[in-house]
């Protein structure tokens, strides 16, 4: 299988992140994109693509242009307003407030354009996020044009970014900007798999009122897990989408076994809906030793992973989505590709 990767993503590089009331070295950090590319390489996965530049137009189908053009700018105006610190939000309009209202000043801005404080803007921010869509949309062209599967090593991660709002270390919706430019290539219908540990929100608002594309997310109960907000099996899509969303929360604690019964689940739909092609958001933060994550998966049950995927025999497009055990992350993710390889 070959892997698309671009050394960009060292440029989001945050000297903290928030979490638990402290500023930790970041979970998310370049280390984690390094050992997969790592073990891509010893496992002997086949060639690693660089990145071709597709600008701004296949991004600008998913993100609104208001968005693009803040995120574009956030830096140059944190930095004129505060120095040269990590960038991140202190104010969300919750309830009675107003969100008709674009506020004209940094800190205003960075709080109506992202849903939490975990997830900062760097100096790079723009161009690592840039080169993460391009990653998913080289290994997307290349599925189109007959690769019977792809792995976009991307980050950031993308599948908690919506059409206009960050959040989750994710700023644009890799998966989602793949998955559309799929359909505008011509495949009529596209499932998203979403097997990350939190729930995919950016990805199912995205295309909540859609037929044309299936989305199913397996992850972490909202009601006690980030994001908290979406995610519950009741979200069945909207208009013409409805039907075509499916959440399988599940508990803390979850392992193979009761994981594999979801999963299963899963995959009739998938073949029911018939796709013409495959997006994995692919998270190992499922595995039993991530530091953020409750969930109980061993290395070895990616391989089942995998093997599950490829008995659905559509062209398959994974993208890297999170997984935090830096020292089992290049593992873990290579898991899922030869379980996918090799049956
Ligand atoms: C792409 C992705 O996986 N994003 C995840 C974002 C999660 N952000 C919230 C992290 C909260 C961690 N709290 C538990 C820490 C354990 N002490
Ligand atoms: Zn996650």
């Amino acid at each position: 299988m070959l892997t698309v990767y671009s050394d960009a993503h060292r440029l989001q590089n945050a000297r903290f992140e928030l979490v638990d009331g402290k500023l930790l070295p970041p979970f998310e950090s370049p280390l984690r994109a390094d050992r997969v590319l790592a073990q891509v390489r010893q496992a002997g996965l086949g060639a690693v693509l660089p990145i071709q530049d597709f600008g701004l137009e296949p991004i600008l189908r998913v993100h609104d242009p208001k968005y693009l053009t803040f995120l574009q700018q956030a830096w140059p105006d944190w930095v004129a307003a505060h120095g040269e610190y990590d960038a991140l939000p202190l104010n969300w309009a919750v309830r009675t407030m107003r969100h008709d209202r674009i506020p004209t000043t940094i800190d205003g801005r960075l709080g109506y354009y992202s849903f939490d404080a975990g997830t900062p803007i760097t100096s790079g921010t723009w161009s690592a996020i840039t080169a993460s869509a391009n990653v998913a949309l080289t290994a997307q062209q290349q599925i189109t044009q007959g690769a019977t599967a792809a792995f976009a090593l991307c980050r950031p991660p993308g599948h908690h970014a919506a059409k206009d709002f960050y959040g989750g270390y994710c700023f644009l919706n890799n998966a989602a900007i793949a998955a559309q430019a799929f359909r505008d290539a011509g495949a009529e219908r596209v499932v998203i798999l979403d097997l990350d540990y939190h729930h995919g929100n950016g990805t199912q608002a995205i295309f909540y009122d859609r037929a044309d594309l299936l989305f199913i997310s397996l992850h972490s109960d909202p009601s006690q897990e980030y994001p908290y907000f979406l995610g519950f099996e009741d979200e069945r899509g909207e208009g013409e989408g409805e039907g075509y969303n499916y959440n399988y929360p599940l508990p803390y604690g979850t392992d193979w076994p009761q994981y594999q019964v979801a999963f299963e689940q899963a995959l009739g739909q998938i073949t029911a809906y018939s796709p013409d092609v495959l997006v994995v958001s692919l998270g190992v933060d499922t595995f039993e030793h991530d530091p953020i994550s409750e969930f109980k998966l061993t290395s070895i049950d990616y391989l089942k992973m995998g093997a599950g995927l490829a008995s659905l025999k559509k062209p398959t497009l994974f993208v890297m989505e999170g997984g935090y055990a830096v020292e089992q992350i290049g593992v873990n993710v290579v898991n899922v590709l030869l379980g996918f390889e090799n049956t």
